[in-house]
């Protein structure tokens, strides 16, 4: 029993990354948080009913004049966000990739846990727990410190916290932010439905940064309290508790010096990040793009809601085509209107909206996800994208699509970015079921804010993949010739990743 007295070398290694992956887990979790800081108990995300806001700005359903989500988005300071200042597309990058460091290190601690017997230190095996752990608490607050439970090294409410961030905290936090994914909501909404939805889930994930905080500055406040030299001395190098701690002085350079490390790696991540963001989206890309495309691939949308579902007010990213070709097209009611589909096909067509139609329509109620954190229900009707490839028959060397706007994001976006608005998806998801070329929303003719008189829907993958007001078609083999070549505008631009399933 005297063995659980220990502090063995890898929970030394396994704590320290841990606090090290969680400081970028946070970090760069308040930086998708920046994009749209505000929590709903409804998938619908009704404007001004959000349950929580942490931003000034509020928009309305009925505003004046029409705004875009993007409008919502926050920049917060690089001393707070990974990386700071408006910057989801990489934020998301660091998050996925830390995620994917943490879920092992978990996965290897807990599996030592189990291995070593070391779990009776964290899993109570009494109900005793409860009243023992109430006693220590007002022992703590008579400011004397609870004796350890015989034979463990921690008192009862030591126990059950760990208990509680182990097995209860850290897997909540894996499976709520799973449940945010597109792609996996679009395959099992049942499963989303445990948590109440897409929105709960993300207020819940979030109330998981919040505990992990608490949990955080608590702990860190008893270990100073319990007796810091001794207990540095046990986090750093390991030793018994009970042996004695001559090692101090190594214990403070080593544990320093990994603070110091963690600190460093913080802020190069951050600088890096800012700096060249092209780079850091590349590098991160090559870990976190395989992952975000094996589930796009793996997942096909199941989606099927019912008209009750339908969300009264779904939002709207990005503003309109202010071309004069476009103003004219809407002026003749889209009569003039020319599909263009071509590249690697074996009969590049000019379609009218009616000859498109020809081709056989199919409608969905599905959920759109916009990559800032938002959702809305709608039905959407139209083309699906495989009638139109069995109409022009793509080439064996086609691999991807690309869906070209009207719409010139210099002069509606700004913010120094340039060029018309474009996407791409790979050919599999162009030819999946509830990947349709969308002509009408809830019922009626596609919206002009929503795209009309053509837009893209691609059910497992995020809103910024579903191009609106789409001019031509273009079947590819290859992805980097087009735009900065990183495979839509907004991959271009704001450095979001390519594959958009979660
Ligand atoms: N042409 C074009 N398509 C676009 C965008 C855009 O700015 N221009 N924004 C994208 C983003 S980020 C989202 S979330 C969805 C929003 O669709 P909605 O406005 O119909 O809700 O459209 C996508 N398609
Ligand atoms: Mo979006």
């Amino acid at each position: 029993m005297t063995r659980l007295m220990d502090f063995p070398l890898w929970i030394v290694i396994t704590h320290f990354l841990n606090l090290f992956l969680l400081l970028f887990l946070a970090r760069s979790g308040l930086e998708v948080l920046s994009a749209f800081p505000k929590f709903y108990l409804s998938d619908d995300c009704p404007p001004g009913k959000e349950w929580l806001r942490l931003t000034r700005k509020v928009v309305s359903a009925d505003a004046a004049h029409p705004w875009s989500s993007l409008d919502e988005e926050e920049a917060w300071s690089p001393v707070i966000a990974l990386p700071g200042r408006k910057n989801l597309g990489l934020g998301r990058h660091w998050h996925f990739l830390t995620v994917q460091f943490w879920i092992v290190t978990g996965a290897v601690y807990i599996a030592l846990l189990f291995a070593t017997g070391y779990w009776q230190t964290l899993v109570p095996t009494s109900w005793e727990i409860f009243p023992d752990a109430l006693r220590a608490v007002g022992t703590y607050l008579m400011l004397h410190i609870p004796a350890p439970q015989p034979g463990l090294p921690f008192n009862a409410i030591q126990q059950l916290s760990y208990f509680f961030v182990v097995f209860i905290l850290a897997p909540l936090q894996i499976l709520t932010g799973a449940a945010m994914s597109p792609a996996v909501l679009a395959r099992f909404p049942r499963y989303v439905w445990l948590f109440g939805g897409r929105q709960r889930a993300r207020s819940l994930h979030f109330l998981g940064l919040c505990a992990f905080a608490a949990f955080t500055v608590v702990h860190t406040v008893m270990v100073i309290v319990n007796g810091l030299p001794r207990l540095w001395t046990v986090i750093v190098l390991g030793h018994p508790e009970t042996a004695p701690y001559s090692d101090r002085g190594e214990a403070l350079i080593i544990g320093f010096a990994g603070l110091a490390g963690v600190v460093a790696a913080s802020v190069a991540a951050t600088v890096l990040s800012r700096r060249y963001p092209r780079a850091a989206q590349r590098m991160l890309g090559h870990i976190v793009n395989p992952m975000e495309r094996a589930l796009s691939r793996a997942f096909t949308s199941r989606q099927r809601y019912a008209w009750a579902d339908i969300s009264p007010y779904h939002r709207v990213n990005g503003y309109p085509p202010p071309d004069k070709r476009y103003a004219e097209l809407v002026a003749g009611d889209f009569t003039d209107y020319r599909l263009q589909v071509r590249g690697l096909v074996e009969y590049p067509v000019s379609l009218s909206l009616a000859e498109l139609r020809g081709l056989g329509t199919q409608s969905q109620i599905v959920k759109h996800n916009c990559i800032q954190g938002w959702s809305a229900i709608a039905q959407w009707a139209g083309v699906p994208v495989a009638a139109l490839m069995e109409h022009v028959r793509p080439l064996a060397g086609a691999r991807h699509v690309a869906f070209y706007a009207f719409d010139d994001k210099a002069v509606t976006e700004g913010e120094g970015r340039s060029g018309y608005f474009y996407g791409t998806i790979p050919i599999h998801l162009a030819a999946s079921p509830q990947t349709i070329l969308a002509m009408e929303m809830n019922g009626k003719p596609l919206p002009i804010e929503h795209g009309a008189p053509i837009r893209l829907r691609v059910e497992t993958q995020l809103g910024f993949k579903m191009v609106k007001w789409v001019r031509a078609i273009e079947f590819v083999d290859d992805i980097s010739t087009i735009g900065q070549g990183q495979g839509g505008w907004r991959e271009d631009q704001q450095f979001y990743a390519n594959a958009a399933g979660i």
